[in-house]
Parts: C-alpha cells; sequence; structure tokens
C-alpha cells in the first residue's frame, strides 16, 4: 500500500539530535512551534521516568515545509537536538577511532557494550547486524526516538482537529492497578471530560483513587530496582465515516492503527474497541445495532463494541484502541543473560532507566494514531491545499447528507 502520507525519523538516543521528515500535509495549514512543543512537553511528563528526563527538555526546529507560520505543501522537516549529547558527543563520535587510549579508558562508557539485556533489542540486534558493540543497536532502539513521533504526529492532530478530529488518551492499568474508569464509552463528550481528567494526572489515569495506587506501585517498583507496564487507551473523535477499506488486508484501518501502535517501543498488545473481550461473549452482547433518526448524519449506535471500526472502515463513531506495555527491561535487579564475547553467563545490572513509561506511551500512542487517521484522511479526501481538502471534505459531508 502506497501511504498519502509519508513519514520517516532518524537519530540515536545520545545522538547529536533527532530528525524527521513529514510528506503529504496540504499547503495552508497553519502551524506553529509551540504546537509542537506542548505534545513533546506531554511526552516527556509522567511519574516513574528516570534521570534522562531532567536533562532533556525537548524543543522541535521546523527546518522545512513551513513559512510565514503555514505549511507550504513541501516535506516538513524537524530537528530536536539531544542535551545529553554534550555528554556523550566522543562515544557517539563518527571519527574512526582505536580502542583502549589513555584518555579513554578511564571511562567504561568507551568499552564495547557486549552484555545483551534480556527484554530489548540487543541479543537478536547484535546477531542480525554483526555488531560485537551493542551500543550500535541499543542507541537506536531506545524509545528516545519516539520524540520525534511525538513531534510529526502533532502536525497530524493539527491538521485533523482543522476538520473536528480530536485525539486523546488516558492510562486505564499500571501493574496490576486498574482504573475504574476505563470501560469503553460510545460518547463524545465523555472522553474530552475523561481526557481533561486523565492531563492533570500524573499518571494520566482520569480516576484519582486509582492514580494514587498507580503511584505507589511506581514507588515500590523502584525501591525494589524492578519496573511495571501497563495499558493505555487511545481515542479519536469527529472521524468521519469511510476511513480505511475493506477491499484489500492493508487497506484495513484497524489493521494500519495496530501495525503503528504495537510499533511504539514495548508494546505487547494492541486490541481495537471491545477487543480481547468480545472473544468471551455472545454475537448478540457486542454487535453495535444500527438506529436512524432524521439529523446530519442519520445513521446512529447506541454502544461502540466495535470501537469505530467495522469491515476495516470507520462507521461514524469514536475509534478506541488499546495498548499494553510491557515492564521496561532495563532493570537495576539482576537478571540473567550472557557476555557475548567470552560466552561467560552474568547478571545485567543497570542503572539509569524509567521505571514506567506508560504514561509517555499514552501520548506516543496518541501520534501514532493521528498519522494513520490523517494518512487515510488524505488517503480519502485528498487536496494540496488545505482549501482543497475542505471542499473534497464538505461535498462529502453533503453527499452523507442526502444518502
Ligand atoms: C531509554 C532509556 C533512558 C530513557 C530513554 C529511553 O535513557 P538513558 O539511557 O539516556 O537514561 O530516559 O528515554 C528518553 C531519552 C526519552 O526521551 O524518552 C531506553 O533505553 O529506551
Amino acid at each position: 500500500m502506497i501511504n498519502s502520507l509519508i513519514f520517516l525519523t532518524a537519530g540515536e538516543s545520545h545522538g547529536k539530535g533527532l530528525i524527521g521528515i513529514l510528506e503529504g500535509i496540504p499547503s495552508g495549514l497553519s502551524l506553529s512551534l509551540e504546537d509542537i512543543d506542548k505534545e513533546l512537553k506531554r511526552r516527556q511528563a509522567g511519574y516513574g521516568r528516570g534521570g534522562r528526563m531532567k536533562i532533556e527538555s525537548d524543543h522541535a526546529e521546523i527546518i522545512s515545509g513551513v513559512r510565514w507560520g503555514k505549511t507550504i505543501g513541501s516535506p516538513l522537516s524537524i530537528l530536536i537536538e539531544n542535551k545529553d549529547w554534550k555528554n556523550w558527543h566522543e562515544i557517539m563520535s563518527q571519527e574512526s577511532r582505536v580502542m583502549g587510549q589513555e584518555s579513554e579508558s578511564k571511562d567504561p562508557r568507551f568499552l564495547p557494550v557486549t552484555r545483551p539485556r534480556p527484554g530489548h533489542a540487543d541479543l537478536p540486534g547484535a546477531l542480525k547486524y554483526d555488531h560485537k558493540d551493542i551500543r550500535n543497536i541499543l542507541e537506536r532502539s531506545s524509545a528516545r526516538e519516539t520524540a520525534m513521533r511525538v513531534a510529526i504526529g502533532s502536525i497530524a492532530k493539527r491538521f485533523l482537529s482543522e476538520f473536528g478530529i480530536t485525539i486523546g488518551s488516558y492510562v486505564t492499568q499500571i501493574g496490576n492497578v486498574k482504573s475504574q474508569k476505563s470501560e469503553s464509552r460510545s460518547q463524545n463528550p465523555e472522553f474530552i471530560e475523561i481526557f481533561k481528567k486523565a492531563e492533570s494526572s500524573p499518571v494520566r489515569c482520569p480516576d484519582d483513587n486509582a492514580s494514587k495506587k498507580m503511584m505507589e506501585i511506581i514507588d515500590e517498583a523502584v525501591q525494589k530496582g524492578d519496573t511495571v507496564g501497563g495499558i493505555f487507551e487511545v481515542f479519536a473523535t469527529g472521524v468521519p465515516v469511510g476511513l480505511g477499506s475493506h477491499i484489500q488486508w492493508d487497506k484495513r484501518l484497524d489493521g494500519r492503527l495496530a501495525q503503528a501502535l504495537m510499533g511504539i517501543q514495548a508494546i505487547k498488545g494492541v486490541e481495537i474497541g471491545a477487543g480481547f473481550r468480545m472473544a468471551e461473549k455472545f454475537g448478540s452482547e457486542v454487535m453495535d445495532e444500527i438506529f436512524y433518526q432524521k439529523t446530519e448524519f442519520g445513521f446512529y449506535r447506541q454502544t461502540n463494541h466495535a470501537g469505530g471500526i467495522e469491515g476495516g472502515i470507520t462507521n461514524g463513531m469514536p475509534i478506541i484502541i488499546r495498548a499494553a506495555m510491557k515492564p521496561i527491561p532495563t532493570l537495576r535487579k539482576s537478571l540473567r543473560s550472557v557476555d557475548i564475547i567470552t560466552k561467560e553467563p552474568f547478571e545485567a545490572a543497570y542503572e539509569r532507566s524509567d521505571t514506567c513509561a506508560v504514561p509517555a506511551a499514552s501520548v506516543i500512542g496518541e501520534a501514532m494514531t493521528a498519522l494513520i487517521v490523517a494518512d487515510a484522511f488524505i488517503e480519502k479526501f485528498g487536496g494540496d491545499s488545505i482549501g482543497e481538502t475542505k471542499r473534497n471534505f464538505d461535498s462529502y459531508a453533503e453527499y452523507l447528507k442526502e444518502f
């Protein structure tokens, strides 16, 4: 499938910075740096982050594609600097070097990383790319890269907002602590209200009581040198009927969203709407029956088990996606592994890491959802300028009214 919106990121966790390119946003979309930086800040927040977040305060620099506050139709490119680079520029240097020089021997970071951490890309990546220094893998597999996805996703969000589409998220579970407000909803105002509540929670959970318990379980993990995962829910309201398609496996929007969410570091499960819970119910309990009343868009549902997508096509109900994140695999607590050079067993122990990044992952989930929905939106409505996209969209809305 050829995407209407194309994006790429580049950059290592302790390299000079991150670079992103986004192509396919129509011209004439007003865009400010604040739109992007606001989202970057949301990603960096969240109870349970480690020391690195005290160093970084992410800021996007637009390199191309915007002039006088508006997109001009050319590829957008963005740069986010890694503030930590100043402490790493020699270790991450592009110059060729000889290992074991006098000045370097004092800093163990110059030594090759030969001890793969279970749960990371370390071992399969080193074997695949023929690296005897795992740093060459972990620098890119790190979730640092998601800062750029959030920056690019914020532009997709900004685009979608022109058409009344809102994307948000909240955390529904951390460790074994579940939010009591995690059941799927069907009405737009409910989502927005819950989202607002989540925004003021340190763990992005709309349930105050659960928020407190989630922070306690994170504290417990910190004390034990352990980590915790969790579940977050992303929603998109105001999505028109007809995005995605049933005609080919890779055009189905649920599949595209699942890939985008699964592609976030540490995500191990994705479900759309009632998802896995549907499997245990009778068909009559989980189908969203169809009703009609003479309004703008006459067909409506009273439930939304489908999570806004039927047959791979949006049905006009809010899109609901849930993703499960495994506990971060870098632990202070030892895990057994084997040195790739000596083949000797050792117990992996690392100091600096996040204890829980589920709140951050939920913001990244919003960005990925925005990029996929914007891609499907541009695929359906086209337009080289926002004006043209709007004309196409309005004419479709007229057609739906008369259907
Ligand atoms: C990460 C490890 C930590 C996190 C990092 C992701 O970084 P460091 O190894 O430098 O302490 O803070 O996340 C970010 C830097 C970020 O911006 O989210 C990892 O190994 O994935």
